[in-house]
């Protein structure tokens, strides 16, 4: 939850609308602080324009205060402890206590005031990425502002034009700053509600670091063979699952500031992209589609109607991006005989072990690991291991949750005679046979 400075940052100060001198010399809002990696309730507006919040995915919404007529938020750039999943704690640099930072939330047409306060070792700037706004609040250090000294508070003043989903991250030192975890997510409501509602709307945005095992830092100089593949800074399972209520229209904006594109995919349904970090799709040039890739800085919105109930896979579909901490140097055994093969390594190397020849399930292994690290890939389901890590979770799709209900559901209770299941098996290997001509493929 927020802490109590927190919650005076959104109520107490909503009516600060006469700017007296007192209200001057105090004049930079309370900064939220939040201590948990886990997804908060949506924040419902109780002043300015109504919307229907958005949820982030193991995250939360910066709250703001009224200021006049502006809106304004507190933004502290600073060194923070993520927890990437339960086993494995990370040293980031982020916002307001966390890496990424808050979501943003604000309705097409606000004034926006965002003060940033730098608490880091070194210089700093806030890019509002897709944003239109004056060049001059655009935050790119050296080229539109000084950049943002440790221990200064600068104030970026804009008005949000245009609605729809956007980022912001540092453009200061930004290879570091960015594999350090330093983004966030920005969502700009319509100002007419009636524009695309939707029932359940949730955000996150993917980064990926290199955390060698047994470590706590990021290898900022890393470029290629990353080795944490996160939403919101978290890995499978400690990715929030969606949950969903049966019939409910469901948005999800997905913003990209890793160094590579995701495919992101989504079971048992069909979507459309309905926005990017550009704007709206008109609906003449949507499509269905159940994967969509998000390329590197850029965002993707989907919009889908959950009518499938049921536990449904959602994940990047690059297969080393559902894994945790692994090498990717490895041969492959498969086919290669154990024996031979451990008698030939055992004379070079007598503790060495020999895995991979009939493939590498682990359901059944555990691997002696160095502390702060997460297994390859883990997670329970109600049927066995579910063998993944790095970018994977579940929208639960169920009946009858009630409204802004976002506790998981836990598992599906499948309807009987629905899960795929064994026969018995033949006494012999089943009899197998060529294809005979008439099987062959009339031309
Ligand atoms: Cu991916």
């Amino acid at each position: 939850m927020f802490s109590r400075r927190g919650f005076l940052g959104t109520a107490a100060l909503v009516s600060a609308s006469a700017v007296s001198g007192r209200v001057q010399a105090a004049s930079i809002p309370e900064a939220a602080h939040m201590d948990k990696a886990v997804m908060q309730p949506p924040l419902h507006p109780i002043s300015g324009p109504d919307y229907h919040p958005v949820v982030t995915l193991n995250g939360w919404t910066l709250p703001f205060r009224m200021n006049g007529d502006w809106k304004e938020f507190h933004l502290v750039a600073e060194p923070v402890v993520r927890e990437f999943a339960e086993g494995m704690k990370v040293n980031l640099w982020g916002y307001n206590g966390q890496s990424p930072g808050p979501t943003i939330e604000a309705v097409e047409g606000d004034k926006v005031r965002i003060f940033v306060t730098n608490r880091l070792p070194e210089y700093t700037t806030v890019h509002w990425h897709g944003m239109i706004i004056p060049s001059g609040m655009d935050g790119v250090g050296g080229l539109t502002q000084p950049h943002i000294e440790p221990g200064k508070t600068f104030v970026y003043e804009f008005e949000m034009k245009k609605s729809g989903t956007f980022m912001y991250h540092p453009h200061s030192d930004e290879m570091v700053q960015m594999a350090m975890g330093m983004m966030g997510m920005v969502v700009v409501h319509p100002r007419d509600p009636n524009f695309r509602p939707v029932d359940r709307d949730f955000v996150f945005v993917m980064s990926t670091h290199r955390v060698d095992p047994g470590t706590y830092l990021p290898r900022v100089n890393e470029m290629t063979d990353f080795n944490m593949w996160t939403w919101n800074a978290r890995v499978f399972p400690g990715i929030d699952p969606l949950p969903v209520r049966l019939g409910d229209k469901v948005r999800v904006r997905i913003g990209n500031l890793s160094m590579t594109n995701h495919p992101i995919h989504l079971h048992g349904h069909s979507f459309a992209v309905t926005c990017t970090d550009g704007g709206w799709i008109p609906e003449s040039a949507q499509y269905p589609e159940t994967t969509t890739d998000v390329p590197v800085g850029a965002v993707r919105v989907f919009d889908v109607l959950a009518d499938n109930p049921g536990d449904w896979a959602f994940h990047c579909h690059k297969s080393h991006h559902t894994m945790n901490a692994m090498g990717h140097d490895m041969r492959n055994m498969i086919g290669v005989s154990r024996k031979d093969l451990a008698k030939a390594v055992g004379k070079l190397a007598p503790d060495a072990m020999v895995m991979g020849q009939s493939g590498m399930a682990m359901g059944n292994m555990e691997m002696p690991a160095p502390d702060n690290t997460l297994p390859m890939m883990s997670g329970a389901g109600q049927f066995g291991p579910i063998e993944m890590g790095g970018m994977f979770t579940v929208m639960k799709i169920r009946e009858g949750l009630a409204r802004d209900d976002y506790r998981d559901p836990g598992p599906y209770q499948f309807p009987q005679g629905t899960v795929a299941y064994e026969v018995a098996p033949p006494a012999a290997e089943p009899a197998r046979q060529p294809a005979s001509p008439a099987h062959k493929m009339k031309m």
